[in-house]
């Protein structure tokens, strides 16, 4: 046998063997099931943000705002809507996402590796490194799950940092999927929005596995004309904001520098 025939064999097989592994990768997710959001509340709030993380605590939403059009901030949101802003960070750096943690408030920056940790009153306690880009923050009460936007979500250690492992996202079409953005653990599954999207996704963290997706075309049909037109305006201002509050069971979005955050509850869509 030639050289180039047998380099030729050896390369159709690695062909072969590159596309029976997709097709593993591919039948290790189920396709997802499809939810759809029913609104129950909304929020009317009196201060924008360019909204980066939102988290619910206390009968409360903490969010992490960016520097476009606004600054970079830690605000909290009462149900009313009144927003108080615990921490200002002005244009220096660009806020990410945002979580809670036994009682520690974990802010994520985008491009300048910091990671702010405070307490619930957003007085500084440590920084920490981020060796990757800062995207969406949530934890599973005992690590923090970030991601950055490339395919994958990280497990990091919410003392230092550091990355213990990280999962690549997957669709039954795909591994790697990019975009997830704003992130939420609830009940053991992580909940994203996939950015520049109306979509929502729900994936388990172990596997990333996409288990489930959501239209969210509803919270535009329920935004007033202006506030519409003012959001579809801008390219910016995206979906991008989901809390949990355990006790209710309401989940509340809303995307960057919304007026309106939007309560209520995925339910399976009905075709
Ligand atoms: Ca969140």
């Amino acid at each position: 046998m030639s050289q180039a025939r047998a380099w030729a064999i050896a390369v159709a097989a690695s062909l072969a063997l590159g596309s029976a592994s997709a097709r593993e990768a591919r039948a290790e997710c189920a396709p997802p099931a499809s939810l759809r959001f029913e609104i129950a509340d909304t929020i009317r709030r009196d201060k924008l943000g360019l909204t980066q993380g939102l988290e619910f605590r206390d009968g409360k939403l903490y969010e992490s705002t960016g520097r476009i059009d606004g600054t970079t901030q830690v605000n909290v949101i009462d149900l009313q809507g009144r927003v108080t802003t615990l921490v200002e960070l002005g244009t220096k750096v660009f806020g990410e996402g945002l979580t809670i943690l036994d009682d520690e408030i974990v802010q994520l920056t985008w491009q300048e590796h910091l990671v702010f940790v405070y307490d619930l009153s957003g007085r500084l306690k440590r920084t920490m490194h981020n060796p990757r880009l800062g995207w969406g923050l949530s934890n599973d009460g005992r690590q923090l799950l970030f991601s950055d936007g490339a395919g994958a979500i990280y497990f990091a250690d919410p003392k230092t940092f550091a990355i213990a492992r990280s999962v690549p996202v997957r669709s039954v079409e795909r591994e790697g999927v990019p975009g997830l953005n704003e992130l939420e653990m609830v009940d053991g599954r992580l909940y994203g929005n996939i950015f520049q999207t109306r979509q929502i996704v729900r994936l388990d963290p172990s596997s990333g596995c996409i288990e489930a997706t959501a239209d969210l075309s509803p919270l535009w049909a329920a935004m007033d004309e202006p506030e519409r037109r003012r959001i579809d305006g801008n390219l910016q201002y995206v979906l991008n904001g989901i809390a949990y509050d355990p006790r209710t069971q309401l989940f509340y979005l809303t995307g960057k520098r919304w007026r309106y955050i939007f309560a209520g509850r995925f339910v399976p869509a009905t075709r």
